[in-house]
């Protein structure tokens, strides 16, 4: 029995790929080489710091420590300066429809995300209040696709890992969800989430219990 339901963030509810983008770009610029969106696609659903060991390999740089540190604090702010300005018409589409058919149905939904600034971003759009659970990148120690985003979530939620449903647009996070043993559901392309039980390029004209009907048992 589907019971409960882990959304990621980035990519999912909310689009702040392109706000990470600028911010990337902005640093890898102060560093002397370039950025593009197509770098981009690589990060999705990839921690801070990971995010900066790839794109340093992509510059071909190597940081001391104290210099790595500082890199992720100016990204950051630049990225708070970014996302400080949006608001819940950057709902992607249909994702709030479908949380609420999810909740009306009567089940637990959580937050699975990488993201530090999670909660933020769910105050700016205006749907914190809506998870029962929400478990980011400041409560896990291993990145997706290490499972543990979505077992903590389960875990918060009290439900069994063959109870939930993830919702993940990164190959990772697709990853970790079945390394959890988790049902789950790719939004995107389906070329590229192939691994995920169904794919649907976004939320609009889906419910939950289409979505449920379409997994497998
Ligand atoms: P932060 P998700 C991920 O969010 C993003 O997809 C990824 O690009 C980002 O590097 C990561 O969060 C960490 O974000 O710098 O805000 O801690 O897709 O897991 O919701
Ligand atoms: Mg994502």
């Amino acid at each position: 029995m589907k019971t409960a339901c882990i959304f990621d963030l980035d990519g999912v509810i909310v689009d702040t790929a392109k706000y990470h983008y600028l911010a990337w770009k902005r640093l890898a610029n102060s560093l002397g080489f370039d950025f593009t969106e197509h770098d981009n696609e690589k990060l999705k659903g990839v921690s801070r710091i990971e995010s900066l060991k790839l794109i340093l390999q992509l510059g071909g740089q190597q940081l001391s420590e104290a210099d790595f540190e500082a890199a992720l604090t100016r990204k950051n702010n630049w990225y708070l300066e970014y996302i400080n300005t949006i608001g819940p018409e950057e709902i992607l589409p249909g994702a709030f429809a479908f949380l609420q058919s999810a909740k009306q149905l009567g089940m637990k939904v959580a937050l699975g995300s990488a993201s530090k600034n999670a909660v933020l971003i769910l105050q700016r759009i205006g749907l914190l209040e809506q998870f029962d659970a929400i478990v980011d990148g400041n409560k896990v120690s291993k990145a997706k696709p290490d499972p543990e985003v979505f077992t903590k979530a389960a875990q918060e939620l009290g439900v069994d890992a063959r109870q939930c449903i993830v919702f993940e647009d990164a190959v990772a996070g697709v990853q970790a969800a079945l390394n959890a043993d988790m049902h789950v559901v790719g939004i995107g392309e389906a070329k590229v989430l192939h691994q995920a039980h169904v794919v649907l390029p976004n939320f609009s004209g889906t419910n939950i219990e289409q979505v449920v009907q379409s997994l497998p048992e």
